[in-house]
């Protein structure tokens, strides 16, 4: 029998790729974002039995449980929980950022994560499943501009060894994928629709894709059921490290 995957923010990017990657390996995908124009060739490719659209803001939390509700029945077993949904919005010091945008990723990444984690955290303990959540490099390393955001995602990292703590006995695998550098939709989004400030940052730098990002997804999803993934970083060759900064007098 198929497994089921509900995978969140599968309009671009990293979850639109996790969601052809599963269908076409057979799952059914439960696939989630705002643009319903984006899930709806999903559907038309893979057809209505495996591929189920569920178009809601992940910050509305009545439109969440009532998408919930909604599902098919041959969709509400759900044996593997994507939480990928996210973004960044600003790349000001903390002290010209945007407290709107502060909030919007506050809400998006962790508020909104860790509540659709709580209303399917009875089913995935049911069928002994598997919470994947996309967290980021900037959970583990510090840089200027990242503040919230990289706050929201070291969230999403301490959340996911918590939840592997928690779940501890009942069979439920609990993994944080923390990616660097990747070009999606990402840097459009969190410059506010600045094209060319995205291309910028991408070109010459050879990023990462949003399939590299679903191969690891996969690949963590389908290891033999006696294994867990804690923690996966993940960066493209030309990004690495740099030192400490040092403010002189
Ligand atoms: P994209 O902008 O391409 O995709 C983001 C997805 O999140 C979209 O499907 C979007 O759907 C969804 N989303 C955002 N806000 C909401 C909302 N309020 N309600 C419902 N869905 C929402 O970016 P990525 O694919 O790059 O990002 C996916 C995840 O990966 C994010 O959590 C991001 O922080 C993380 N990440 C990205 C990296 C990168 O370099 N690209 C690196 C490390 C982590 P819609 O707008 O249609 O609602
Ligand atoms: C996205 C990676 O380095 O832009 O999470 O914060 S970074």
């Amino acid at each position: 029998m198929s497994k089921t995957v509900l995978i969140t923010g599968a309009t671009s990017g990293f979850g639109a790729a996790a969601a052809r990657r599963f269908a076409a390996a057979g799952w059914k995908v439960i696939a989630t974002g705002r643009r319903a124009e984006r899930l709806q060739p999903l559907v038309d490719e893979f057809g209505a039995e495996r591929v189920h659209a569920a178009v809601f803001d992940i910050r509305d939390p009545a439109a969440m449980e009532a998408a919930l509700a909604a599902l098919p029945a041959a969709f509400g077993g759900i044996d593997l929980l994507v939480n990928n949904a996210g973004l960044a919005q600003g790349t000001a010091a903390a002290q010209h950022a945007s407290l709107e945008d502060w909030r919007t990723m506050i809400d998006t990444n962790v508020t909104a994560l860790v509540t659709l984690t709580h209303h399917l955290l009875p089913r995935l303990i049911e069928r002994r499943g598997a919470i994947i959540n996309i967290s980021s490099t900037a959970a583990i390393y510090p840089y200027p501009g990242g503040n919230a955001y990289g706050g929201t995602k070291a969230f999403v990292s301490q959340f996911s060894l918590g939840l592997r703590a928690d779940l501890h006995g009942t069979g439920v695998r609990v993994t944080a994928i923390e990616p660097g550098m990747a070009e999606t939709e990402f840097t459009l989004v969190r410059t506010h629709g600045n094209q060319a400030a995205s291309d910028q940052l991408y070109k010459g730098a050879n990023p990462m894709t949003a399939q590299d990002i679903a191969e690891q997804i996969f690949w963590v999803a389908t290891l033999p059921p006696h294994l867990n993934v804690n923690r996966l970083e993940l960066m493209p060759v030309s990004q690495s490290f740099a030192g400490f900064q040092v403010a002189r007098e």
